[in-house]
């Protein structure tokens, strides 16, 4: 089995590369949950979602995350009603969040629903939150005060000063116990080319993920989500230095270092790994990390395939 830590857009390019060579059954996700937000009464899980989607064959693969060829209909008459509608909730996307937020209503766990989900989906491989509990990216910003994750990318489109990035009831989240097994029994764990703060980081500084990945570093492989010091996609680099981290390949290096073994940096890049590896002791490796397409993901896919010697076991 090979398991992915995965937020947002990146590590889902990712492993859509990685469909078209391994079975879906091999796969599985661990996915960022402090992007979920309640909205109109609606509790909506945005990453779990595009890695729900991605494997139903559902997912707008123009924008990453939610349904292609949606509908905004309810949305347009919420706005009419007067509710907030800066988040672009498709109809067929409600109406899954709206069977996830009668599930939470009656109590059934996160792991419980994403199940569920992928059961009626028709979804083979495992896709697991990386906590059962509500934990949240706050972004503390100098004039928007204190806010969620969502309304600092999408309500204010990253326009926004930051202070400081914290999440929020990190400290008490639990771990579905899926999540142990997976990763025990993963031959293979990539934390993705996600944004290290807000969609890898709350999933790494989950406390017992923590302790399973550092015990399981020689099977982990990072993959850089920055080229030179820019970000693929996403507010990476805005989000980082906030952070006081260097939005460099070495600052992701020094982020994964105790998590995983190896880091892929983009080719463009390659006349740091020396120094990555001298300083980090991370075994580093450059390989086109910049996806135009899925057949650009999926020549990733092989390359690490063949680096950990498992290309021929699983393709
Ligand atoms: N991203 C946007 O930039 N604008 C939106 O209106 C928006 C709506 C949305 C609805 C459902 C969903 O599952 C995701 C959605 N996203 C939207 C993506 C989301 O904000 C982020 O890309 C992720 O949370 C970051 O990982």
């Amino acid at each position: 089995m090979i398991t992915f830590l995965s937020g947002g857009t990146g590590t889902p390019k990712l492993i859509q590369g990685f469909r078209t060579i391994l079975s879906d059954e091999s796969l599985s996700v661990i996915v960022n949950t402090a992007d979920d937000i309640w909205l109109s009464g609606i509790y909506i899980s945005p990453d779990v979602d595009t890695i729900l989607y991605l494997f139903s064959g559902l997912l707008d693969e123009n924008k990453f995350w939610g349904i292609k060829n949606d509908t905004f209909n309810t949305l347009k008459m919420l706005h009419l009603l007067g509710f907030p509608t800066w988040f672009n909730l498709g109809d067929q996307d409600l109406a899954v969040n709206l069977f996830r937020t009668l599930m939470i209503q009656k109590g059934r766990s996160q792991e419980d629903i994403v199940k569920a989900l992928s059961n009626l989906l028709n979804i083979e491989s495992t896709i697991i939150p990386c906590t059962n509990n509500h934990i949240e990216s706050r972004i503390i910003t100098e004039k928007k005060g204190d806010i969620h994750f969502q309304e600092f990318w999408v309500k204010y489109k990253a326009k926004v000063n930051i202070k400081q990035v914290y999440i929020k009831n990190l400290e008490s989240a639990e771990i579905p116990e899926a999540v142990r097994s997976t990763i025990e029994k993963s031959e293979l764990i990539i934390i993705g080319p996600s944004n290290p703060v807000t969609s890898i980081g709350p999933i790494i500084r989950v406390r017992e993920i923590a302790e399973l990945l550092r015990k399981h570093k020689d099977k982990t492989i990072a993959i850089s989500p920055l080229i030179g010091n820019k970000p693929v996609s996403g507010p990476t680099e805005m989000l980082m230095k906030a952070e006081g981290l260097e939005s460099t390949p070495m600052g992701i290096a020094k982020i994964y270092k105790d998590y995983c073994s190896c880091l892929i940096i983009d080719k463009t890049d390659s006349d740091m790994s020396n120094q990555i590896q001298n300083k980090t002791g991370l075994e580093v490796f450059s390989e086109e990390i910049l996806f135009k397409d899925t057949q650009d993901a999926s020549r990733l896919a092989c390359s690490i395939l063949n680096r950990r010697e498992l290309y021929d076991k699983y393709v």
